[in-house]
């Protein structure tokens, strides 16, 4: 408490130095005057004084010792709207100067009637898409065209990601590794998006996007390090398995506390927007983590500071096991973002084509005008038992036309044939065979890879470690040597 007054004091004193009361006083009695007010102008001149202090003897008073002033203000200025309102009652309809109230963001009309907004707009919002059910263009759609190089790393990269899912999700029931999450379903939303970027893009991941990091180059080894906590992995092992990270590929390491990123997010953005950077941020977080209060915090915090972030928001209906049913009621989570003050648009998440192209334009959007957007994707997620049939049904075969059709808008020859031919999602054939051989022997690498060191729990975090770090390794370093059969047998000390 202590410490915030100083600070607030502090903050006034420089405001002091750049205000000048007098003149305040001047430009307020003025204005009062002018609207036949004095009473609320000698308020309000009250109240910026006892904010600033007393600048005469130089000891501004502080932002918490004038709360008072702060509540007095705010009752001079609602109460001067409570004027405004029934003064409107009388007012000449054509003088439009009167009809309405300079709210912050905007003009305000008045109105006689007492209305409230509807809890949502009778017409949803709607969901962009560029493919029917069955994998073809919607006539008259309006998207991006993929060149083929890009479609067939797009289609390998979304096998990959499944096909490393599926063992390493077997890997942890098998008990040899402590904790894992699959991207099942999600995979259009993981690569397409990766896709659409540009590496300097900045990325601030929720849990379920290891899709991006094998966009742009993260090896099955480096994910199989992380999954063991191996000396190799970014980590050092000192993150939860799944908790990657990589500098080099501008993403951020993954928090365990849902939504801590958005906040991050806006202020990351903010700096490239300080650097004038050619770049964004890109936030992902699913449905559930709208919920937390960071989501509300990152949100607004983008919105008022103009921040380049894209939020990127992967909706499949459920935060884990709980249903959106239970966490919100409004229109999902696009006009969250309205509610901002920041432009959102829903797309369909299986939809490979729809997803890259609404990420590339919000993208120019967010970096060319230098503000926040949302993209709502909605998915079939193959974690509600019901989806799992449509799952491998549906959004795979839309993938596999996605990019098909990318290349050929004209449906005739596929040009993704050949490519379909050598990798199939379902690891039947030898390219599949060849990732799941990759997969397995990364697999078995890390198994018998050492550990980090015992140090290496103290370093990374300052430039030297400090000495109560050092007596505090030195104390662990002890109790392992004592107590060695409590501690893992493969860890150097
Ligand atoms: C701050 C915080 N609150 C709660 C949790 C527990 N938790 C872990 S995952 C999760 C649900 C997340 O749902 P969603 O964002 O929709 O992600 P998905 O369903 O894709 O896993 C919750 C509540 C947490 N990790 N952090």
């Amino acid at each position: 408490m202590a410490i915030l007054l100083a600070k607030s004091r502090t903050i006034i004193r420089n405001i002091l130095k750049i205000t000048n009361v007098g003149s305040f006083e001047h430009v307020m009695k003025q204005r009062f005057t002018e609207n036949n007010s004095w009473f609320h102008a000698n308020y309000i001149i009250a109240s910026y004084k006892t904010l600033a202090g007393d600048s005469i003897s130089g000891k501004p008073r502080g932002l918490l010792a004038s709360s008072a002033a702060v509540l007095i203000f705010r009752r001079a200025e609602s109460a001067r709207a409570g004027e405004m309102v029934e003064a409107v009652a009388y007012i000449d309809e054509d003088d439009d100067a009167n009809q309405g109230m300079d709210f912050p963001g905007g003009r305000v009309t008045f109105t006689p009637q007492m209305e409230c907004i509807s809890e949502s707009s009778e017409k949803r919002v709607p969901c962009y898409r560029v493919l029917d059910d069955n994998g073809y263009t919607i006539t008259g759609s309006i998207f991006e065209q993929v060149d083929e190089e890009t479609a067939v790393k797009m289609y390998k990269s979304m096998v990959t990601l499944q096909i490393m899912d599926t063992i390493f999700y077997e890997a942890q029931r098998q008990g040899r590794l402590s904790f894992y999450m699959t991207s099942s379903g999600e995979e259009a939303i993981n690569i397409a998006t990766a896709a659409a970027l540009t590496p300097d893009d900045i990325i601030l991941p929720q849990y379920r996007e290891p899709g991006i990091l094998l966009w742009r180059g993260f090896t099955i080894q480096q994910f199989a390090n992380n999954l063991f906590g191996t000396k190799d992995s970014n980590e050092k092992g000192r993150q939860m398995p799944v908790h990657y990270g990589s500098n080099k590929l501008n993403y951020f390491t993954v928090s365990s506390p849902i939504a801590t990123q958005l906040p991050q997010a806006a202020g990351v953005a903010y700096s490239l927007k300080m650097d004038n950077k050619d770049a964004c941020v890109v936030a992902f977080m699913g449905d559930g983590c709208t919920s937390e209060g960071d989501f509300h915090a990152g949100l607004n915090f983008a919105a008022v500071t103009e921040a380049p972030v894209l939020f990127v928001c992967r909706n499949n209906g459920w935060a884990i096991s709980t249903p959106t049913s239970e966490q919100f009621r409004s229109d999902g989570v696009v006009v969250k973002g309205q509610a901002y003050g920041i432009r959102s648009m829903r797309v369909d998440g299986n939809d490979t084509l729809a997803v890259y192209s609404a990420i590339r334009a919000a993208r120019e959007m967010v970096i060319r005008e230098q503000k926040p957007m949302l993209v709502e994707g909605h998915y079939i997620s193959s974690r509600s038992p019901l989806d799992v049939g449509r799952f491998d049904q549906i959004p795979i075969v839309k993938r596999d036309r996605a990019l098909e059709n990318s290349s050929k808008p004209d449906k005739q020859i596929p040009k993704m044939g050949s490519e379909k031919r050598v990798v199939d999602r379902r690891g039947r054939n030898r390219a599949s065979f060849k990732y799941k051989e990759t997969v397995l022997s990364a697999i078995q690498v890390a198994d018998k890879m050492k550990k980090p060191r015992l140090e290496d729990l103290f370093t990374d975090v300052y430039d030297r470690v400090p000495l109560n770090l050092r007596e505090q390794e030195k104390s662990l370093r002890e109790t392992v040597k004592k107590h060695n059969q409590d501690f893992p047998a493969d860890v150097p000390l």
